[in-house]
């Protein structure tokens, strides 16, 4: 709620002529805060700063709201949390008023919802939209930041990563792209005018969530279809259905309820996690409860035992439960075999699939192992792998992103002393709480490495992390203090804490984007914190509680 006590901010003023850099002309405007992104995290934030009477600009390099929404567009790309738990509980009404029509909503209707949103609080009017924040720095001696993009630059006091976890496309360096005359797309930059694969050879290259999602779908398109798996990834199914007026009904009189048993469990999903270990129930119970898990569908199914993410026995109890499912679904032994992860369940992020299985049943389906013999070069009419040569009229590169720190290194940050975010983090992310950087005063980041984030359901994550900044400006404002910053020793503490609690777990056992493998050179560091949401929570509540410990202010 707007605090009325409160002064408005006279809003943007003039701050005088640009700086030097600048690559375009035009005057500083000055902000209380900035905000990089209007995805969920960016939007929430705006509405929360605005409605305490800050003065706020977002920038945003697409041309809407929305975010991951915005971009990835691809075939078959879907929310793998219920929506109804997928979604804003920071106003009742709108939790009232908006129906979801699918168990997973489509990308189409997330996006409608962002936007229903950004009309619903007037969002837009504090939004700039295509304008890429290239650079981001802090000016020691007026205690702000200054942020420069193509068309102009802004100061503020505060400066907010609203940057999303999974923003910076990973295209690896395939030989030969550019001479490839076909059309190649990436799943994280989907054309917004869509894409038609009827009567084309199509070549998709990772088995990823992306790839799972929408593989099935362009394999109904396509004349031929090369799916190109490096490793393959477990899947669950989704079992989506529509919601119909009952279902939505009864959501709605369930949201508080919801909301409250969510914010108990490890991920910030309403679901009922057991407390049994795996080893410790029958084999014939285990296999009732997968079976249960595996017929109501969804991420659910990791919920079964307490122990799968720590103990590899009791991990593989579940993994060789899938891979009997994928044997039963896939018609070919060998492709099955090939289909069938031998690594740890969960430790890439599981998948949630609507038929990818069974699209490897298809006439018009190969799939190519590229796990002995990579993919040589892209020439101009295809690929060639393992001695091979593919030909197509197509390539999707489903090869996921450079997670969690690639956007924001994508960004060229600079804190106190011109100390550069990328030589800070050369050994991997450090950061307190996964929301703010010793050495960048004023500066946030939005489920930032170090936080829940990519572990837990991402709604709830993004409106705790504003809750808790905006509490922060609150009372920095209230204290007339100018500057906030996380101490080195702080931060070193909790970059500890995060590494330590990870290696408790199977986490280490697979080369997963949380570690920051799939990306050449990035350094082997667990980035989430996988302690869990409710004891992130209260820990984040308690520094708030003892005067924001652990941070520098002034
Ligand atoms: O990306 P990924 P993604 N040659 O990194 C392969 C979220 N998400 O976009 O495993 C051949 O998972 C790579 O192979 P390997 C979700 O959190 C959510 O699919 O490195 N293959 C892998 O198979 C997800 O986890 C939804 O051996 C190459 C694939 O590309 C995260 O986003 C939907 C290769 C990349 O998989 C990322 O998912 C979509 C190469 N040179 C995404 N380089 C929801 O359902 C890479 N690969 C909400």
């Amino acid at each position: 709620m707007p605090e009325q006590h409160i002064p408005q901010s006279a809003g943007p003023q003039s701050a005088g002529p640009q700086s030097a850099g600048l690559e375009s002309a035009g005057p500083t405007r000055a902000f209380d805060v900035v905000i990089v992104g209007a995805g969920f995290a960016g939007l929430y934030m705006l509405h929360r700063l605005r409605s305490l009477g800050f003065s706020v600009r977002v920038f945003e390099a697409g041309g809407d709201v929305g975010g991951t929404w915005y971009w990835n567009r691809y075939p078959g790309a879907r929310c793998d949390v219920e929506s109804v738990q997928y979604s804003y509980q920071f106003d009742a009404a709108l939790e009232q008023e908006w129906d979801w029509s699918e168990r997973y909503a489509a990308q189409p209707e997330l996006l409608a919802y962002a936007r229903h949103v950004a009309e619903r609080f007037d969002l837009r009017r504090d939004i700039e939209f295509n304008t890429r924040i290239s650079r981001a720095r802090f000016e020691e001696a007026r205690g702000h930041w200054v942020l420069e993009s193509a068309r102009g630059c802004s100061t503020a006091n505060f400066c907010i990563m609203a940057t999303g976890c999974l923003s910076a496309p990973n295209l690896p360096p395939f030989k030969g792209l550019d001479s490839f005359t076909g059309e190649h797309y990436h799943t994280g930059e989907w054309p917004h005018a869509g894409v038609d694969f009827t009567g084309k050879r199509v070549a998709v290259i990772g088995t990823g969530s992306s790839a799972v999602q929408s593989i099935p779908i362009i394999a109904r398109q396509a004349k031929q279809l090369y799916v190109f798996q490096r490793t393959p990834n477990y899947a669950v199914p989704a079992h989506n259905r529509p919601l119909d007026a009952q279902d939505r009904n009864k959501a709605k009189a369930d949201y508080p309820a919801m909301r409250r048993r969510a914010k108990q469990t490890m991920t910030g999903i309403d679901f009922d996690y057991s407390d049994q270990k795996a080893l410790e129930t029958s084999a014939p119970e285990r296999q009732r409860e997968f079976e249960r898990r595996w017929t109501h569908g969804g991420l659910w199914f990791l919920g079964a035992y307490q122990d799968l993410m720590v103990d590899q026995q009791a991990n593989d109890t579940a993994a060789e439960f899938v891979r009997g499912k994928i044997r039963a679904r896939v018609d070919k032994p060998e492709v099955a075999r090939l289909l069938a992860p031998q690594n740890t369940i969960g430790c890439k992020r599981l998948c949630v699939d609507i038929d990818y299985y069974e699209t490897f049943n298809r006439e018009n389906v190969t799939l190519v192992d590229v796990s002995r013999a990579p993919i040589e070069a892209i020439a101009a009419r295809g690929l060639r792998a393992g001695g091979v040569d593919y030909e197509v009229d197509a390539i999707v590169f489903a090869t996921g992103f450079d997670a969690m720190t690639g956007t924001l290194l994508r960004i060229d940050i600079r804190g106190r002393n011109g100390l550069s975010l990328a030589e800070k983090w050369q050994d991997g992310p450090r950061s307190y709480l996964g929301l703010a950087i010793a050495g960048f005063p004023n500066l946030f980041t939005v489920t930032g490495p170090g936080s829940p984030s990519v572990l837990t359901n991402m709604l709830p994550s993004i409106e705790q992390h504003v809750e808790w900044i905006a509490d922060a400006l609150l009372y920095a404002r209230r204290r007339a203090i100018g500057r906030i910053e996380a101490s080195s020793e702080a931060e070193d503490a909790w970059v500890e804490h995060v590494a330590e609690l990870a290696g408790r777990t199977l986490r280490y056992t697979c080369g997963s984007w949380y570690l920051g493998v799939n990306i050449a050179g990035k350094p082997r560091v667990f980035m989430p914190y996988i302690g869990g949401f409710p004891k992130y929570v209260e820990r984040c509540k308690e520094i708030a509680g003892n005067g924001y410990e652990g941070f520098h202010l002034q």
